[in-house]
């Protein structure tokens, strides 16, 4: 399984090498060398193809590789970690965005340690967990380089029952705020999986605790910071994902709910909404246009410009796409990508300046899947991913 894992992390790194090489030598160093002939010839009064028209109009850009929101992904493996030889009984996935505090970066994310492997919901128990984020706690790790990490321990643990969480705490995100530091995370009070109509069932709102320093300690306000919606509301029974960011001088959180569907090929149809507020305990007033995004198994954005941009990896009629919304609610497709980060969090040094003119993003962490041939006997590594959707940055390389 470690072979296979490694495998696919290094063919994935390869083919992003070597598209990156075709890319490079098709990027034009200078704009008359693009598709010249006819940027050469392009009269203004010349009809345009729909897909010619879009180029121009739609993407906001004279020629496609100047879409600074379209980029390669390459990966690369971490130094720092254990995976018990890949028997599935160690986890670490859903890595928070990373933030860079007292000289170094810091991530959390869910972290499992089971006798077992994930057996399936009919034959979990307080010990064999149901799915690969079943029985989890919440971890950090933190690093110099973003490449070697050490892993310092558990940040938050799973709360007595009957609190928030009880039964798991996984898929954190973090919030600067103040110059305090807050953790937002799915809070399972069941095992997760239960089945029922149409997918998953379950039963995890978000919760949130507080620490005066990254290295904490963390706080629980053991109680449930945003809700799920209404019996008939799209996002009634799962709230997952919490992602903040600050705008306006709010705390935007945006999360992924709506797995009562299943989108054409039958996997989840995932949505995201917004729940904005004032101070980090809320109340979060959720946004009378959720859900703001139709696609998207996992929340990844970072400001851009004066805007948010998405990165929409997979599920859904739109993945494999990065989104902008200028004004945090209404994302357009902003290009069409491929091996996007899945469940990434960013370094995005923007995250909380609330900047009208924000950076974007060069790496982060992702997670990669360890399947095999069975969903119940996963394990998940985290990796590293480099990338340029940065205004600043542009590396040809990539
Ligand atoms: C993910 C996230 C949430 C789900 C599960 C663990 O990657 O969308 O966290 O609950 O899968």
């Amino acid at each position: 399984m470690r072979l296979l894992t490694l495998s696919l992390i290094a063919l994935l790194f390869f083919s992003c090498h070597s598209k990156t090489e075709e890319q490079e030598n098709a990027t034009p160093k200078n704009p008359e060398k693009a598709f010249p002939l006819f940027i050469k010839n392009l009269d203004p009064n010349r009809k345009l193809s729909a897909a010619m028209e879009r180029s121009f109009k739609h993407y906001e850009a004279p020629r496609q590789l100047d879409n600074e929101l379209y980029s390669n992904f390459r990966y690369t493996e971490l130094d720092g970690f254990n995976y018990n030889d890949g028997d599935g009984t160690i986890t670490r996935r859903d890595p928070s965005k990373i933030i860079f505090e007292n000289g170094k970066y810091y991530v959390w994310y869910t972290y499992r340690n089971t006798p077992t492997r994930p057996m399936g919901y009919a034959k979990c128990n307080d010990t064999i967990p149901s799915a690969d984020w079943d029985l989890c706690d919440i971890w950090y790790a933190t690093s110099t380089d973003g490449f070697t990490w050490e892993e310092q321990g558990v940040a938050i643990p799973r709360p007595a029952k009957p609190n928030p969480g009880w039964r798991s705490v996984s898929t954190t995100d973090v919030l600067k705020w103040k110059d305090k530091y807050y953790l937002y995370y799915q809070a399972f009070s069941a095992p997760s999986g239960k089945p029922s109509n149409g997918g998953g069932s379950d039963v995890c709102p978000v919760a949130m605790s507080y620490a005066d320093s990254p290295d904490g300690p963390w706080k629980p306000l053991n109680k449930v910071v945003i809700d799920f919606g209404a019996e008939d509301e799209w996002d009634h029974r799962v709230i997952h994902d919490p992602y903040p960011l600050i705008h306006d001088g709010k705390i935007y959180v945006y999360y992924k709910s709506g797995m009562d569907s299943r989108d054409a090929n039958r996997k989840h149809w995932d949505g995201w909404g917004v729940a904005i507020a004032e101070s980090p305990n809320g109340p979060y007033i959720k946004h009378p246009l959720n859900p703001v995004m139709n696609s998207g198994h996992e929340t990844i954005l970072f400001p851009y410009k004066e805007g948010v941009a998405a990165i929409v990896t997979t599920d859904g009629i739109e993945h494999y796409t990065i989104q902008y919304a200028k004004d945090w609610v209404n994302f357009e497709i902003a290009s069409v990508g491929k091996m996007l980060p899945v469940a990434a969090g960013p370094f995005s040094p923007d995250a909380f300046t609330d900047s009208k003119n924000a950076d974007g993003i060069t790496w982060g962490l992702s997670h990669f899947i360890n399947a095999g041939n069975n969903w119940n006997k996963m394990y998940t590594k985290l990796a590293r991913f480099d990338c340029d959707l940065s205004q600043k940055i542009n590396d040809p390389s990539m």
